[in-house]
């Protein structure tokens, strides 16, 4: 008798568990099927007509009745803030978040695909990377209330936590953005992260927060999806996850460590709310997506440099380079005089940290490798990095335009002879552009390098040694990683 009430309440226990748990499930209806599984592109590789959908069709979520669809993403991101950062979930969670959010957006136009912007390549100055351009996402907010003017984002009023304007409040002041990770520290993040945990704390933090930080405002908030450029972060964050994934084969369908909750981290795991497992999402193709290659090509080849169609204005007359302290290996975020080496980003601040659940101790740790990364990389002189200001005319030219503006100068640390040769190397093996906007850069440019040139030949580093090869820095697969991604 005891021993059937017993069975008759366990029975009607797990019954009550499992109802709660059917609640607490998403709908378990299954993810659609594929039409077809399509691209999702760098940003800058759009045609005008491609980006301007794709900005239509955010904006079409933006309308109607508040919470608007658009609005929702933004609440289900804060719902979920305690457990997709600083857990297993990050990764996958993110995936999901993102992919519903372009399913949203392909029901208003089917042909939109989700771009991703590679704030890698424009991570040595990120404030002149073409996203931020007027007929863009707008650039800054504006002194005093930090609002965005310009862009195809100014009129958008976020509803969360309560109605106001779209903010931003760039870490380095009205006119910068600090450093963020550049293609040589992802890499080599990538390549020793030899476990999904690793992966997925090391992609979160920091080089993922630091793009929050680092834009601000909105970005630098748990409703941070207010902000539309959260989507090409996070679409470029993903990449990394599906570029690790191919890296590491192994770890294709990686997955452990323990929940928010305290369980065991699980490919079973529902991603709530949305309608996927952690194993439905480990193959983009299951979710209809793959990442188109961001290849740049080399030095002074315009032609996927975004805005204008390539039109780039060119001041005249180039201001004098001065030498510069070649001990000083890392260089500042906020440096924009340096032509040739890639800048330390900032650290993560602490309160940021700990509003993710981020092991401190642990990102700091990165964050000190990271920095041996920047101090061997700007050693190399066979290396000039896809990321920094020589190997893109816009930001060359910004830079110039900035350093003439303040009659500032502009430098080059690594100006041995080796760096010279390299330099007027790569420019030669573009000698196919032909718009007359790249010749007067290329002109600039030659100006540039005859002055490093003459002044090289008063400068012997003896701290190179013919073993200071990006291979040997970073490791062979990460330099190959690096060199196929962006066709160095
Ligand atoms: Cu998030």
């Amino acid at each position: 008798m005891r021993l059937t009430s017993f069975i008759l309440i366990a029975i009607v226990a797990v019954a009550a568990v499992q109802t709660e748990a059917a609640k607490l499930e998403p709908r378990q209806q299954r993810a659609p099927r594929c039409r077809s599984i399509r691209n999702r592109r760098e940003i800058r590789t759009l045609s005008d007509a491609e980006r301007n959908r794709f900005f239509a069709a955010v904006r079409a979520i933006q309308s109607g009745p508040r919470p608007t669809t658009y609005d929702r993403f933004v609440q289900t991101h804060y719902d979920n803030r305690l457990t997709a950062h600083g857990w297993p979930w990050f990764l996958p969670w993110h995936r999901a978040l993102i992919r519903e959010f372009e399913r949203k957006l392909q029901e208003h136009d089917p042909t939109v695909m989700l771009p991703y912007w590679d704030w890698a390549y424009d991570s040595q100055a990120p404030e002149q990377s073409p996203v931020w351009h007027s007929t863009w996402l707008g650039g800054n907010g504006q002194p005093g209330d930090r609002c965005v003017t310009d862009g195809v984002f100014a009129q958008w009023q976020p509803f969360y936590p309560e109605p106001h304007c779209l903010r931003r409040d760039w870490a380095g002041g009205q006119n910068v953005i600090p450093a963020l990770y550049s293609p040589e520290m992802l890499n080599a993040l990538a390549q020793r992260s030899m476990t999904f945990t690793d992966f997925n704390r090391q992609t979160e933090s920091p080089p993922h927060n630091a793009v929050h930080v680092s834009v601000g405002s909105d970005m630098g908030t748990m409703y941070s999806a207010n902000d539309p450029i959260f989507w090409i972060h996070h679409a470029f964050v993903d990449k990394q996850w599906n570029d690790w994934q191919r890296l590491h084969p192994r770890n294709y369908h990686a997955y452990e460590g323990i929940n928010s909750d305290g369980t065991p981290a699980v490919a079973n795991d529902w991603l709530r709310p949305f309608p996927y497992r952690v194993a439905d999402v480990f193959d983009t193709q299951n979710l209809c997506y793959m990442y188109a290659p961001f290849r740049v090509g080399t030095l002074f080849n315009g032609k996927n440099n975004g805005i204008n169609n390539g039109t780039v204005s060119v001041p005249a007359p180039l201001p004098p380079t001065t030498p510069v302290n070649s001990s000083s290996m890392v260089l500042d975020a906020l440096d924009r005089t340096e032509i040739l080496g890639l800048r330390m980003p900032r650290p993560i601040p602490e309160t940021w940290l700990r509003m993710n659940n981020a092991n401190i101790p642990q990102v700091r740790q990165t964050e000190a490798f990271i920095r041996g990364i920047v101090a061997n990389v700007n050693r190399v002189r066979t290396h000039v990095s896809p990321s920094v200001p020589v190997s893109q005319p816009e930001m060359l030219t910004n830079m110039i335009n900035t350093a003439a503006t303040n009659n500032g100068q502009l430098t080059a640390t690594r100006k041995d002879r080796q760096m010279v040769i390299d330099a007027a190397a790569l420019k030669g093996s573009s000698s196919s552009s032909s718009s007359s906007s790249n010749d007067q850069v290329t002109g600039m440019v030659q100006h540039m390098i005859n002055s490093l040139q003459s002044q090289s030949e008063a400068v012997e580093d003896a701290s190179y040694t013919e073993e200071d090869t990006l291979d040997s820095v970073i490791g062979a697969e990460a330099a190959k990683q690096l060199r196929d991604n962006y066709g160095l």
